[in-house]
């Protein structure tokens, strides 16, 4: 069997297979090492256990929100009951919003390429996918044709793996359109976090806009705090989808005690910890594009992403080949091709790198991959 015929079914079975190596550079997931600062709340859990048994639910939950949302400048988020739905991850908010959606709604267009559960979940409640380039979505407006044919467009803003933030003006003319069409618009913005041009207040524009609109946000990028985290599926008053209903029927709600976490690690971020992670993300990417230079036919194709994860493009080597070569070394990367779920070529040749991750691995994960590509 030639390494092509590698046979795994999506981005995340490639991920499992590097969770317990040394040098995991595969999934998105946060795995730096805890700041200072966050390990005093890790040392405070006890605390937080004892305080979230004694307060109710609601009063920890509506914290929670109001933090986070607070540290990314979502100022205008609807803090109404039953807006702002916590669920386990951003992948389990997706599924209650594919599975709403698909009670009214045929046809999703969806930015190409993005991370593949994001389609897989799509396609799972029986909806017909239509891609939208990324530049298409980023420079003009969409065609009339495109709008009537669709009940929503999807865009996951900063997309992964390329970074790439929908500007305020783009995201108003896109909104203003899904309103004209009757098209509700959602957002992924689970990489939010990390880009700074992603924190104006994206709730003022979609609520101005009066557009049906549904936004999937996400804790868990963030801060290494071993998967416990919360996924936020929040959404219009005037929505139209069964978006409630279809959440109680997967969840009761989550653990207070996460979302006392959540609220402590926001605090922390917004007195200089999110700061500070900018600055890890931007050396680990230093560390490793400068871990790569000179090598013929390699390039970054996202220079200006602040995305905790950086693709490179390899030239004429194909990514699975690369990736294998890697195995031996303990260092896993992550094949592209699946982020272009409609045209998988156009991502034979590029991997991604996970930057959310101690200095350490990212020196070494570069060393092994610059001895590895210039064998190739
Ligand atoms: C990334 C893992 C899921 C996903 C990782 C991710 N896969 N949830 N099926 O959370 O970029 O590596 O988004």
């Amino acid at each position: 069997m030639t390494m092509h015929d590698t046979v795994l079914d999506n981005l995340t079975q490639f991920e499992y297979l590097a969770l317990n190596s040394s040098y995991n550079l595969s999934d998105g997931h946060a795995r730096q090492e805890l700041t200072v600062g966050q390990s005093e709340i890790i040392d405070d859990l006890p605390m937080l256990w004892a305080e979230a048994i004694k307060r109710p639910v609601e009063e920890v939950e509506a914290e929670a929100h109001r933090a986070y949302f607070a540290l990314l400048g979502q100022h205008s988020y609807p803090a109404a009951s039953g807006r702002v739905l916590s669920c386990y991850s951003s992948s389990v908010a997706m599924e209650i919003f594919a599975r709403s959606l698909a009670t009214s709604v045929g046809t999703i267009a969806l930015v190409h390429p993005t991370f593949d559960n994001i389609p897989d979940i799509l396609r799972g409640v029986g909806l017909r996918l239509v891609p939208v380039e990324e530049d298409q979505l980023h420079d003009d407006d969409l065609p009339a044709e495109l709008l009537g044919a669709i009940g929503c467009i999807f865009v996951t803003t900063p997309n992964n793996p390329t970074g790439r933030v929908m500007s305020r003006d783009r995201l108003a003319r896109l909104a203003a359109q899904c309103a004209e069409h009757d098209v509700v618009l959602t957002l992924d913005t689970c990489f939010r976090g990390f880009a700074p041009g992603a924190h104006y207040d994206h709730y003022a524009v979609l609520e101005a806009s009066g557009c049906r609109w549904v936004v999937i946000e996400d804790t868990g990028k963030l801060w290494p705090t071993l998967e416990l985290k919360v996924g936020l599926l929040v959404s219009a008053a005037d929505v139209g989808l069964p978006l409630g209903k279809v959440y109680s029927d997967i969840l009761l709600g989550v653990s207070p005690l996460v979302l006392s976490m959540v609220r402590r690690f926001s605090e922390d971020a917004a007195r200089g910890g999110l700061a500070d992670l900018h600055r890890h993300i931007a050396r680990n990417r230093a560390v490793l594009r400068d871990g790569l230079a000179g090598v013929p036919g390699v390039h970054f194709p996202d220079p200006d992403s602040t995305a905790s994860v950086e693709r490179v493009h390899l030239g004429h080597r194909f990514g699975l080949d690369v990736w294998s070569a890697l195995r031996p070394h303990n260092v896993f990367v992550l094949p592209c091709q699946n982020f272009h779920w409609a045209r998988p070529e156009e991502g034979a040749h590029s991997v991604r790198i996970a930057l959310a991750r101690p200095v350490t691995s990212i020196e070494i994960g570069a060393k092994a991959l610059r001895s590895v590509l210039l064998e190739q």
